[in-house]
């Protein structure tokens, strides 16, 4: 259970808890795994939520069977970004999730700290695109952290940058790896989406609208 009254902070995911940008990581994937000749499935894809563009590489060669140099690697990368790019070139307001703008004024009201803690390099765009990007207090995106979740880093260092212990601090994740980062970082944290996906939460919420009137 959460105590929601020693929240100081919330540390936000952005891919699959605010924006629904996942598919379109689906897509480009599977459009990059095709072109390699492996067949990428939708539960390939949930593996690789909140997993950074490197591994998330690593892991589609790994299942295809496929090794390839380093400078294959790099072009493989940049291919699978200009797909999701152009993807994500129409992104606007209406594509935040259920709750998220409400979610942001409500913390806003209540004096409560706003930090991102995303996995991805393109997470400024797409606050600026959706239009929140104001609300965040610190942004920790997939370009200042070094190690992946399920490692604390991207957490610790949001908590870090608002100057909040991590005891009183709520992460808001839809991935796996972002549940044991969160915890790992001593931290509490909801699990956004289906509870299959999210062991090991404080609490499962199908999306942001059930949250705003805890606080
Ligand atoms: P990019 P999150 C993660 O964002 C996504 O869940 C994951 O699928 C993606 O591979 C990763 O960002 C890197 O994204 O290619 O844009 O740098 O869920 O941590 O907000
Ligand atoms: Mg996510």
């Amino acid at each position: 259970m959460i105590n929601y009254t020693t929240i100081k902070a919330v540390i936000f995911d952005l891919d699959g808890v605010l924006v629904d940008t996942a598919i379109y990581h689906f897509q480009a994937w599977h459009r990059l795994a095709t072109s390699l000749g492996y067949s990428f499935s939708v539960a390939d894809n949930e593996q690789l939520k909140g997993v950074s563009r490197v591994e998330s590489l690593e892991l589609i060669l790994k299942w295809a069977g496929l090794e390839k140099s380093e400078q294959e690697k790099e072009q493989l990368l940049i291919q699978k970004n200009q797909w999701y790019l152009a993807l994500i070139e129409q992104l606007n307001p209406g594509q935040l999730l259920p709750g998220s703008l409400d979610l942001l004024n409500k913390l806003r009201e209540k004096h409560i700290l706003i930090a991102l803690g995303s996995a991805s390099k393109n997470a400024l765009n797409i606050l600026q695109k959706t239009g929140i990007v104001d609300y965040f207090d610190a942004l920790i995106d997939g370009n200042v952290v070094s190690a992946s979740k399920p490692d604390p880093e991207v957490f610790l260092k949001g908590a870090a940058a608002l100057g909040v212990a991590p005891s009183y601090c709520l992460v808001l994740e839809d991935a796996q790896a972002g549940i044991d980062a969160a915890k790992a970082a001593n931290m509490q944290v909801i699990g956004v989406g289906e509870a299959d996906n999210l062991k090991g939460a404080d609490d499962i919420v199908a999306n942001l609208a059930a949250l705003v009137d805890k606080f």
